[in-house]
């Protein structure tokens, strides 16, 4: 809002050149033939990179998967070459001296596409592009024993992540040092950096990736876009750098979506309604071709689906179907959302069916000690399940004002969320001026890492937090790193952070004890200060000694710096959210009155941004309830490809978030904490969507609720359920 911010789009390099995007207008066609013009004969005109010119140059993108996962041999390529198989698919890339000359020379490009049939609906598609199946504990018997077995399908939409900036990078090339740089919207540099190394074949050490400001990424930005790579094959063969920023229909339409899953799901109960065990079947539309990460969600979704219950039993299957739309992959919750949404849809289903109350059925099967290991695998760490679901429901209940008519329901959903894993690091140096500066191997996008970090950092060290710098998000200067998704940043490298300090104390320590004549042992560190002998010092002090050696006892180290990596265990967060909605009954319009969250991330670090977390995650998980929803007709054209046609939530759709505080520390990492980053995203869907069911009588419908589906139901099903109104 300052303007001080600076992103891919604000950053200039001399002599540099634009690219334009000619992109596929069919589903599916083959490409008989590309006629491009020559440079010169449109004004401005560079080059045309097509498939062609890539060969030999690229390869395409890496085939990844979480670890079981059987994958088609089905990468995405750069550029599309024989084939289109979604509306979007960059075809050929036109690089000009300016940005309207681009945009201009793509209409000059002439493609012959040979239109072929659109798969559209993953259950009509013959081809599977992954496929995951896991089983734990005795599922037949758990099926044998029931005394009711509760069967239910649900399916989310794809949506887009519509974060604010779009995708971006800049390319420069030094032919002297035969180094590429990128500078990219992205959500970490590491990331990109590996996939361009795969891609270029290029050693990583001739590749340096800088990630400026980002206008948002929500999970969006995690995989580099087959855009970024032709601008970085055309920098090095044009000598000059060239920039890429697509447009919000490019956005709609190429950056990869997120959800797109159904599962058909049998939950096998006994006769005091305990949960004995768990089947379930996955449908996930995954797209026309694999990217490095189309595959996680939906395994997510899949190893989280006995959610925060003791259910001892499961068997899952996921099927991963080719469609002829855009490749899917993360968007804010991952997988998590789908869990929880299809899990507690089920669990209200079955309160319903079996005359439950719908929390009590859900108390009585509360995971109630840790660690607990589910039987898909997972090994939860901590959790006070049961206090999230009352601290909800209290708050839900809390002083509610008088209600206007209407169709009313509430619904409750809990959800348990996997974070951390893998490893982060970073590096910490103290500066003449007694400044520590930080290098994070994790990269702010909106979380606020460089306040929440700077706090872990001046607790530890007993210091102002101004005292702390940061640095991320250039490979050349910050160590190396997995990235910033799934809600991990904080516990991983937020614990590396704490690791390398810790470090940086005993180093000061010693340094500390060589100037006060001390033992190290004899040093004591409190309050930001090493005191000894009735004498202290403090990191300035420290700072002076270091940046000025010569006055250092011989033997002492003249420079304090440490570096550390933090190898984590999954933790996992957990929450309880609770929705009461209305919906009038002249026009179906859903009003969400009333949205409770409790999100239990461990530790909280900083309680504005965690919250600030919880709110925009919640937007999300609103928008996708009220509004959201990419929808394609049968010919496999995006219908919903601007905000025109596709719904985001606005602020006037947002109810005041209610938010309870429970907070288990983690086990598993110094910091005691755990992500809250997709909480809000995960918890309001299915709290909304069980008080819509509520509200319609128990009438099971899948989001988005938009006014005319809502009317709908309530016409073809008659008023509901007189109870349903009291909630
Ligand atoms: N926090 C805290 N204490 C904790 C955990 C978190 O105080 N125990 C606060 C900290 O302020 C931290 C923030 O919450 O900076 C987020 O931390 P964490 O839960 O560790 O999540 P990450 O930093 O790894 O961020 C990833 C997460 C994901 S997966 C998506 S998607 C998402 C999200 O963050 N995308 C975002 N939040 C976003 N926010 C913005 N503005 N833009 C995005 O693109």
């Amino acid at each position: 809002m300052r303007g001080a911010g600076c992103y891919v789009d604000d950053i200039f390099r001399p002599g540099m050149a634009y690219a334009a995007f000619v992109r596929s207008h069919h589903a599916h066609a083959a490409i008989s033939a590309i006629h491009a013009p020559a440079p010169g004969v449109v004004p401005g005109l560079l080059a045309v990179m097509t498939a062609e010119r890539l060969r030999g140059r690229v390869r395409p993108f890496p085939l990844a998967g979480p670890p079981g996962v059987e994958l088609a041999d089905e990468p995405h390529p750069i550029l599309a070459e024989h084939e289109v198989r979604y509306v979007g698919q960059p075809v050929a890339a036109v690089i000009a001296t300016s940005r309207a000359a681009a945009e201009d020379a793509v209409e000059r490009v002439e493609v012959q596409y040979e239109p072929r049939e659109a798969v559209v609906d993953a259950h009509a598609s013959q081809v599977v592009l992954a496929r995951w199946s896991a089983a734990g504990g005795d599922v037949e018997a758990g099926f044998a024993a029931a005394a009711r077995v509760v069967a239910g399908r649900y399916a989310l939409p794809r949506l887009v992540a519509a974060p604010i900036e779009p995708r971006a990078a800049l390319a420069e090339y030094s032919r002297p040092t035969d180094r590429l740089t990128m500078w990219c919207s992205m959500q970490d540099p590491h990331r990109p950096l590996a996939q361009l190394s795969h891609i270029l074949d290029r050693d990583p050490a001739r590749l340096r990736v800088i990630v400026p400001d980002v206008g948002g990424a929500f999970g969006s930005k995690g995989v580099i876009p087959a855009e970024a790579v032709v601008v970085a094959v055309a920098a090095m063969e044009l000598g000059i750098p060239v920039k890429w920023v697509e447009d919000r229909t490019e956005n709609f339409l190429a950056a990869y979506q997120g959800r797109g899953i159904e599962g058909e799901l049998e939950l096998a109960l006994s006769t005091d309604g305990r949960m004995l065990a768990l089947r379930a079947r996955l449908t996930a539309d995954l797209g026309a071709y694999l990217l490095p990460t189309t595959a996680v969600p939906p395994h997510t979704t899949a190893t989280l689906l006995t959610g925060c219950y003791q259910i001892p039993a499961a068997a899952i299957e996921v099927v991963g179907k080719r469609t002829n739309k855009v490749p899917t992959g993360p968007y804010r919750g991952a997988g998590r959302p789908d869990a929880a949404y299809l899990l507690e849809r089920l669990v209200d289903d079955a309160a319903r069916q079996l005359g439950e109350n719908r929390i009590e059925l859900r108390r009585r099967n509360l995971i109630r000690s840790f660690p607990h290991s589910t039987p898909l695998g997972l090994s939860y760490d901590s959790g006070d399940y049961e206090r999230c679901l009352d601290t909800a429901i209290a708050l839900l209940d809390e002083a509610r004002p008088e209600e206007p008519p209407g169709v009313w329901g509430s619904g409750i959903a809990l959800y348990v969320e996997r974070a951390a894993g893998q490893w982060e690091s970073a590096t910490a140096t103290l500066e003449a001026d007694g400044r520590v500066v930080i290098a994070s191997s994790a990269t702010p996008h909106g979380q606020g890492h460089e306040m929440t970090f700077a706090q872990i950092a001046a607790d530890r060290l007993g210091v102002e937090h101004e005292r702390i710098a940061l640095r991320f998000g250039d490979s050349d200067l910050v160590p190396p790193g997995v990235g910033t998704f799934g809600s991990r940043s904080t516990a991983v490298a937020g614990s590396a952070i704490v690791l390398a300090l810790d470090r940086l104390v005993e180093q000061a320590r010693t340094l500390a004890a060589g100037v006060l004549g001390a033992a190290p042992g004899r040093v004591e560190f409190a309050r930001g200060r090493f005191i000894a002998g009735g004498r202290s010092l403090g990191w300035s002090d420290l700072a002076a000694h270091v940046h000025r050696a010569e006055s250092l006892p011989p033997g002492v180290q003249p420079a304090l710096l440490a570096s550390a990596r933090f190898d984590s265990e999954r933790v996992f967060a957990s929450g309880a959210y609770a929705a009461r909605v209305r919906i009038d009954p002249e026009t179906g319009q859903l009003t969400v009155t009333r949205l409770v969250a409790v999100d239990d991330a461990g530790t909280i670090i900083n309680p504005l941004l965690a919250r600030g977390q919880i709110v925009g995650g919640a937007a999300q998980g609103l928008g996708e309830c009220v509004i959201e929803e990419a929808v394609y007709d049968q010919e496999g054209q995006l219908r919903t490809a601007s905000f025109l046609d596709y719904g985001l939530l606005s602020a006037e759709g947002m109810p005041e978030v209610l938010i309870g505080e429970v907070a288990t520390p983690s086990p598993r990492n110094p910091l005691g904490a755990k992500g809250v980053g997709e909480g809000g995203a995960i918890g309001a869907l299915p709290a909304v969507a069980n008080a819509v069911a509520d509200a319609l009588g128990g009438r099971h419908l899948d989001p988005p609720y938009r006014a005319e589906r809502l009317w709908r139901a309530l016409a073809d099903g008659g008023p509901p359920e007189a109870g349903a109104a009291a909630g």
